[in-house]
């Protein structure tokens, strides 16, 4: 009796043991990961930059750092008509350039007096900054900060103090304006210039003039949720043009090794480093018309929603960010055409990405890692990014297939990896049932944060994701199928 006992308790404990597994381990991670700030950063995918400056009046690109106060005057400023505009793109966040490289300054710098505050603008007692980032929060947009780091203005352009100076203004857009979600410096550095009066060409080193690294950690400590753009981080890179097109593939990793802002290859900053040894991930700059600040004579030069939409493609859709520069005019108003191309692009992009098509399949996986839940195909479909499929270690290869009852017609797909187990697809296939066979419909280099395919509408009612390549087993956070809607939206 007592061994009948024993020997039933034995059995009991392991079916017990059988059902309940031994836990199941998320899978290793594979390379260089994300930062806790990138990967916020990653969710936002589209924000807008807003060029505002004495240049808005004096219809040139790079103002020469003479220009008086008072060239500063919109006659009709209003910081909720811009920010609304940006936020009808669908815009999660604006970059504000508060001071270009002529020095001009959108807020009172106490550091200056060539700033808002000698303009005929509100009497001088007007603030930009304030204007554009109280309208941010209010509106729900993160807000961001542009400050040149070359000055044409500045006397003291070269010299060690202007750096003290540089700093200083730092400080001022860190600590007033509430939350900063990115930190845009640019490498576009020395030359000829007002400097005070001089007016001469003045040359940096770039290697040690302005001392990032110093710089950065006040970014670190006055604003920790920031991140820091420059041609090659630290937290996201330039894409390597301003035409509005990432690299097929751009990888979120790469090396920077003697590397600095203002001299890196354009060509490896587009497509990044498989092997890179850091993640730095590209964003997209360029602007909705040819310069970066409004001129008259490109107001019938806009780009339509459409070609927004196209580039949507070309940065998003390949896992960088967008930053989509859109300049008030004179008036202090995002002019009318400008305003109608930002509402039909964010209405594209809501109305496309509204359905996914997938959510209504059934899914099954050739493996699921540890053959549980928790790594089960169906994360694929919860429009959750933090949730994953992924396989057993062994397991580089596997493929899921989505099953309807009835067909559906696409012609997009969203892929999106699990990011903080770093970029580990490779390249990857998608087929789908025809005429009672698989057909591949399109292929891919690399998936990332985000990585969409756009073709001819395919109509099946199976559809099956391949992964072909990947150093490790795949770990995929989303899987989505859309049908564009572009209709009537020019
Ligand atoms: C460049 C600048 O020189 C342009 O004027 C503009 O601000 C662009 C975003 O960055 O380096
Ligand atoms: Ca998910």
């Amino acid at each position: 009796m007592k061994r009948f006992f024993s020997a039933s308790l034995c059995l009991f404990a392991s079916l017990l043991l059988a059902t309940a597994g031994s836990p199941v381990t998320p899978p290793a991670p594979y390379g260089p990961l994300p930062s806790d700030r990138q990967y916020q950063w990653h969710d936002l995918e589209m924000y807008g930059f807003c060029h505002f400056t004495v240049d808005t009046f004096t219809d040139r690109e790079w103002g020469l750092g003479s220009e008086s106060e008072s060239v500063f005057n919109p006659t009709h400023f209003d910081a909720e008509q811009i920010v609304k505009a940006f936020k009808s793109a669908g815009l999660k966040g604006l970059i504000l350039s508060c001071k270009h490289h002529d020095g001009f300054c959108l807020w009172p710098s106490k550091y200056t007096e060539h700033s808002v505050k000698n303009s005929p603008w509100k009497n001088g007692r007007g603030d930009v900054v304030r204007e554009i980032s109280d309208a941010c929060h209010k509106y729900g947009l993160k807000f961001g900060i542009y400050l040149s780091p070359w000055d044409r203005n500045s006397a003291l352009y070269g010299k060690p103090e202007y750096v003290t100076y540089y700093r200083n203004q730092l400080r001022e857009l860190l600590t007033n304006y509430g939350p900063i979600f990115e930190v845009w410096l640019d490498g576009a550095n020395g030359g000829t210039g007002y400097y005070g009066g001089a007016n001469e060409r003045r040359t940096i080193d770039k290697t040690v003039y302005y001392d990032w690294p110093t710089t950065w950690n006040i970014i670190r400590e006055l604003q920790p949720g920031a991140v820091i753009f420059s041609d090659v981080g630290p937290d996201c890179r330039w894409v390597g043009n301003e035409r509005g097109i990432a690299g097929d593939p751009c990888w979120a990793t790469i090396s920077d090794d003697g590397w600095y802002p203002g001299h890196a290859d354009e060509k490896l900053l587009n497509s990044g480093m498989r092997d890179g040894k850091k993640w730095i991930p590209a964003e997209v700059d360029f602007s909705i018309r040819p310069g970066w600040f409004w001129h008259q004579s490109q107001n019938d030069k806009v780009r339509s929603a459409t070609d927004l939409w196209d580039h949507y493609f070309e940065s998003v859709g390949r896992g960088a960010s967008m930053i989509l520069n859109i300049p008030p005019d004179s008036r202090g108003l995002i002019y009318e055409k400008d305003v109608q191309s930002l509402a039909g692009f964010g209405r594209i992009v809501s109305q496309t990405f509204a359905v996914n098509l997938a959510k209504s399949a059934q899914v099954t996986a050739s493996n699921v890692r540890g053959g549980g839940k928790k790594f089960s195909a169906k994360n694929l479909l919860d429009g959750n990014r933090n949730t994953y499929w992924a396989t057993d270690d062994a397991v580089t290869t596997p493929e899921v297939t989505l099953t309807f009852k009835k067909p559906v017609t696409f012609d997009i797909v969203s892929l999106r990896e699990y990011l903080p187990l770093g970029q580990r697809v490779e390249a990857f296939a998608l087929d789908q049932w025809r005429d009672g066979q698989w057909v591949q419909f399109a292929g891919g280099t690399g998936i990332g944060s985000h990585r969409l395919w756009r073709g001819e509408p395919v109509t099946t009612d199976k559809v099956r994701l391949r992964i072909t390549q990947s150093p490790a087993c795949p770990a995929l956070a989303e899987f989505g199928l859309f049908k564009e809607a572009v209709a009537g939206v020019n």
